[in-house]
């Protein structure tokens, strides 16, 4: 089965996946392009219900920027409290607890990157950094290492300047991960967030395996107030999507978002659903600005990073999503990722709320990493 402890995708898997573009054809979405087969049923236009919603959206206008910045940073701070406990409470007594800087001072450093989920080949990059660092500039002081430890976390989680394009342009956001990430969850806090800039949002329910999903789906369509394009259980997803394609275009909509499943009957089966799915947008909806975000649920530490490999390898990932980095000491898998991987994080979830959703900044992140309270 496809836990989300275990995602081992093999070569062999890989290269079996592609499915002729004959077979999508045989598909016969003409058929469905019809008003009348749009999934009535299934179909739920929530707009009706934003006003008495009790989930009513924050009004955005009434904060004051700044006050909005350092509310997020206090959130981000008290949110990695765990991560920051198991990662800097241990670097701190190395830098007071060594007199100078040897190999035993670099190996302890080295150990508590490891163990604070921040990955082999990062935290080797990054002290090997900090031994230049020390060398170029003559430090003598374990203390003195603790901000160039900073700054080369910093250097190497650096991806460039992250795109938010698509909140921005007629887009879809293809959203994949595996079961229980969270990935039904952060479609339905976007969906908020980009109806509070007033965008139109239809969600598609493309995750058609699981009996429940659809419900959960289209639950956060009423809270976001937000367009919702299902099928039936066991219906193929890539016509839901065909479907949703169709009704974002007729409506305009700025955003469709596409949840997909996180499980199958097999990995090779996901895994050509969604190359399948992702055929389809390419082919009816070519002129929509494409953002694939891979969900990871932050508490698997390692295992996060290897899905997004193996998600990667079948489809280009344009950000991923860290989810549950509310109460995990493992949120230095943040680091991980883009150091290793070069993707950025876009969002990190911090919680099961519509307003659970913040938008990723490592510079921010790691400062909250090292935050104490004499620095105020
Ligand atoms: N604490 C916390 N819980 C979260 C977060 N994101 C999602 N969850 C919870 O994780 C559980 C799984 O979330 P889903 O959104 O259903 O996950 P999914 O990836 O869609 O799962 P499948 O559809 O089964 O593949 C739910 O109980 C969510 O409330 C988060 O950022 N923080
Ligand atoms: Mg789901």
């Amino acid at each position: 089965m496809f836990e989300n402890e275990e995602i081992e995708l093999s070569v062999d898997d890989a290269e079996d996946f592609d499915l002729s573009l004959d077979d999508a054809e045989e598909m016969e979405f003409e058929d469905l392009l019809s008003e009348d087969s749009l999934s009535e049923d299934f179909e739920e236009d929530a707009s009706a219900s934003m006003d008495e919603s009790d989930n009513a959206l924050p009004d955005d206008d009434q904060q004051e920027e700044s006050t909005k910045k350092e509310g997020f940073f206090k959130r981000l701070i008290s949110g990695l409290t765990k991560t920051r406990d198991n990662i800097v409470s241990g670097m701190d007594s190395i830098f007071s607890g060594f007199s100078k800087i040897d190999e035993e001072f670099y190996e302890e450093l080295e150990e508590t990157l490891i163990m604070g989920d921040i990955g082999v080949n990062a935290t080797m990059r990054i002290l090997d950094d900090l031994r230049d660092k020390v060398k170029a500039q003559h430090i003598k002081e374990p203390m003195a290492c603790k901000q160039l430890l900073i700054d080369s976390i910093k250097e190497q989680m650096d991806v460039g300047e992250t795109a938010y394009e698509f909140e921005d342009r007629t887009s879809v956001v293809f959203v994949i991960g595996v079961n229980g990430v969270g990935k039904t969850t952060t479609i339905g806090k976007l969906a908020g967030k980009l109806r509070a800039q007033n965008k139109k949002v239809v969600l598609a329910a493309a995750d058609t395996f699981r009996a429940a999903a659809g419900e959960q789906l289209k639950e956060w369509a009423n809270r976001a107030d937000a367009d919702l394009i299902g099928g039936q259980e066991g219906s193929d997803p890539a016509a839901v999507v065909f479907d949703a394609v169709s009704a974002a275009k007729a409506r305009k909509a700025d955003v469709l978002l596409c949840d997909t499943a996180g499980r199958l009957h097999n990995k090779k089966n996901l895994m050509d659903e969604l190359k399948k799915i992702n055929r389809v947008i390419d082919r009816e909806y070519p002129e929509a600005y494409r953002e694939t975000l891979v969900v990871l649920d932050a508490t698997t530490g390692q295992n996060a990073l290897s899905q997004a490999r193996e998600f990667n390898d079948v489809t280009d990932i344009t950000g991923v999503v860290l989810t549950k980095m509310d109460g995990t000491a493992k949120g230095g898998i943040a680091i991980a990722i883009q150091a290793e991987l070069g993707i950025p994080v876009k969002y990190i979830g911090v919680g099961e709320t519509i307003d659970d959703l913040q938008k990723f900044d490592a510079d921010d992140f790691v400062n909250a990493l090292f935050y104490t309270n004499e620095e105020e």
